[in-house]
């Protein structure tokens, strides 16, 4: 069943044709109440009424979360704010954040598109969702627990934290589904296997796993460890927060993005050019149907490839590979682009190895070093260090092999790498913090 079947199986064509619409009122919008706008489309000179094609996308400018925050708190605002009736912001660790605003009718959309993405991870009325996002300023939380009202299923505000308080609800209320990022459900996983309890044998059916990268080898993981199917959600608070497209339960290979609201474009990180379908790039999207906070080509940094090709579910809406990373979490080591992600499916293939990791990068000299901290099964870590040190060895070959760089694996015993509630933070890169001083 899907859920929005009129608009997710629209013919290309007529979905272009409604995005055609719904681009030009948007650009009339931004550059009649946005001053940024107004002003970025007037050096441009370029007008409202010039936007006659999808093509015409190419004349508008971009935007850049650094111009978002420029205009903080609310000078992006397209509606008076007593018309907003909800605010998010972006969790930036340093500095302002981006503050994102909401008319009931933003709210209204975002509600029906997490709807529309829960019912394509094939929940249903009846269902039980633990959110365990976290609710507050950040977007996960507030924004499946609306979705999940929407779809008619029973919502479970759980938030982040309070790990074995977690496994016990979701156990006692059997929940159907949960939402979190995938490295507190592997958190959650391990709590539950420390305290005896087999989440396995919960009725627990679907996982929404987002907000940060992960590999196919975490979902492969996670599967396992919960007996689910781990789906991967996208979306930023900039466009509203979750929920701007999601993996569907019959292709699981690819996020259809929800174009009858958001234009795709992949485009190239340093020229900023569009790029064909199938090329990697960093996707921007522009909003087609908001009304407080309409941006338009947002540069998420976020780095993937759309492919048009046809999905076995029906729906006709462009997908998105997996988000390998984004192009500010690009790691250059000794001049070789490496994405964290590309380490995690490394290590996730060494079965004794277990999956939490951090990475570490340091200047030595005039060289760039990395070191991959990693934590050893219990199993390999009662083997002895010389095992272990077999072990690194072969993972520093794989990791040379698959992904062209030399660095240290260094394997610590078992819970001595934190444990995420969130977003985990999986790079520490010492010649940031060294340049900063
Ligand atoms: O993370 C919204 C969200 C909440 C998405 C819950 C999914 C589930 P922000 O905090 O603004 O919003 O962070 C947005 O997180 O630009 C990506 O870099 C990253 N991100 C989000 N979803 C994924 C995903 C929320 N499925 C930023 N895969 C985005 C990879 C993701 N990265």
């Amino acid at each position: 069943m899907i859920f929005d079947v009129d608009s997710e199986t629209l013919p290309r064509e007529e979905l272009q044709a409604l995005q055609l619409r719904r681009l030009q009122v948007t650009v009339e919008r931004c550059y009649e109440t946005v001053r940024f706008y107004r002003e970025a489309m007037d050096e441009l000179e370029i007008k409202p009424r010039h936007i006659q094609s999808l093509e015409d996308v190419k004349l508008l400018p971009y935007t850049k979360k650094e111009q978002l925050r420029d205009n903080y708190p609310f000078g992006m605002f397209a509606v008076p704010t007593d018309q907003v009736i909800r605010v998010h912001a972006s969790s930036g660790t340093s500095g302002k954040p981006i503050v994102v605003g909401y008319t009931r009718r933003d709210i209204f959309h975002w509600s029906h598109l997490v709807a529309r993405s829960l019912s394509a991870a094939g929940l249903r009325p009846g269902d039980r969702l633990h959110n365990a996002y976290g609710y507050g300023l950040f977007t996960g939380g507030l924004g499946l627990h609306y979705g999940a009202e929407t779809l008619g299923v029973m919502a479970v505000p759980m938030s982040s934290g309070q790990t074995q308080r977690q496994i016990m609800l979701l156990s006692d209320f059997e929940a159907t589904a949960l939402s979190c990022t995938p490295s507190y459900a592997l958190n959650i996983a391990e709590e539950a296997e420390s305290l005896g309890i087999d989440l396995r044998k919960l009725p627990l059916r679907v996982g929404l796993f987002g907000a940060e990268p992960w590999s196919d080898e975490m979902r492969y993981e996670l599967e396992s460890r919960l007996h689910i199917d781990a789906l991967d959600i996208y979306g930023l608070t900039e466009m509203m927060g979750p929920g701007v497209g999601i993996e569907c339960l019959e292709g699981k290979h690819g996020l259809h993005l929800w174009e009858d609201h958001f234009l795709i474009e992949c485009v190239d990180v340093d020229t900023g050019e569009p790029l064909p379908y199938g090329e990697q790039g960093e996707i921007a999207i522009t909003s087609l149907t908001k009304e407080a906070f309409p941006l338009l080509r947002f540069r998420t940094r976020d780095i993937s490839v759309l492919d048009a090709a046809p999905c076995k579910c029906g729906r006709t809406h462009v997908r998105m590979r997996r988000v390998s990373g984004r192009s500010d979490d690009m790691l250059i080591i000794r001049g070789v682009n490496v994405f964290p992600t590309q380490v995690e499916a490394i290590l996730m293939r060494t079965e004794t190895l277990s999956p939490f990791y951090q990475i570490e990068v340091a200047r030595e000299g005039f060289m760039d070093s990395m070191v991959i901290n990693v934590e050893a099964s219990p199993p390999l870590y009662a083997k002895g260090q010389e095992f272990m040190d077999r072990v690194s060895a072969k993972v520093q070959k794989d990791l040379k092999d698959f992904i062209g760089v030399s660095c240290r694996v260094q394997i610590h015993p078992t819970g001595t790498i934190e444990r995420s509630m969130g977003k985990a933070v999986r790079v520490i890169d010492h010649r940031k913090t060294a340049s900063n001083k």
